[in-house]
């Protein structure tokens, strides 16, 4: 198999590296990682290395270069087809791939004033109307996906897919700014962080040195 090489940022930090990290983790595709430390003199020069974006993640494959956490994944399921990155129904997948895309376009209050802080616990704080809002918007949907397609599993679609991998750095954030979450949304997130795989993302996480102000 033609080598696959994943160049993500610093675990504690990086929202968007740790989702096709999660994914190629949990179904099982071996991987080349390459880690950049995010805000150093040398990141920018170190990312413009392998990406055209000048932005991590980026999957080297081959010849080819696939930058943005959602296009990685979408390359992959064409790629990889036998493994489980959608759900198999059509209805279903139609809601996993709007989800994805609509966490990876929207909730930008979220992202500003909660961001991704794997090891830091901070109750309470970044909390604003318009975060509310972004949170009640995603709770409405891991709710919704549960209830109507989670049978089969405890994702949100019953398996693990590319959905769960999208909203995983969310679940951290929640953890962190300690958000309190009704039974359903409560149990699905623990769920995602007792994936083997996020329990590795986390673990090497809190063992990472650098740190970020947010
Ligand atoms: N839409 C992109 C966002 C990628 C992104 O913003 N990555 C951040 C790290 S989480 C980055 O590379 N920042 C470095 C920089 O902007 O210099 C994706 O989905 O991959």
């Amino acid at each position: 198999m033609t080598q696959l090489t994943l160049v993500i940022g610093n675990k504690n930090y990086s929202s968007w590296s740790l989702r096709p990290w999660l994914a190629m983790k949990q179904l099982g595709l071996n991987f080349k990682e390459i880690r950049i430390a995010l805000y150093t003199s040398e990141s920018s020069s170190q990312i413009r290395q392998y990406s055209p974006s000048g932005k991590v993640p980026v999957l080297l494959h081959g010849h080819l270069t696939v930058w943005d956490s959602l296009a990685i994944c979408e390359y992959l399921a064409e790629e990889f087809p036998n493994l489980h990155w959608l759900p198999e129904e059509k209805a279903a997948r139609t809601v996993a791939r709007s989800i994805s895309a609509e966490m990876h376009s929207s909730f930008a209050s979220l992202r500003q004033n909660m961001p991704m802080n794997c090891r830091a616990r901070f109750p309470g704080k970044g909390m604003t109307p318009e975060v509310q809002k972004d949170i009640d918007r995603i709770t409405t949907i891991w709710r919704e996906c549960r209830q109507n397609f989670g049978i089969g599993g405890d994702m949100l679609f019953g398996k693990f897919t590319i959905a769960d991998a999208m909203y995983a750095p969310v679940v951290s954030r929640f953890v962190t700014y300690g958000v309190q979450l009704d039974t359903v949304c409560n149990a699905y997130a623990e769920a995602v962080f007792a994936l083997p795989a996020m329990q590795e993302w986390l673990k090497a996480a809190s063992d990472e040195q650098e740190i970020i102000a947010n």
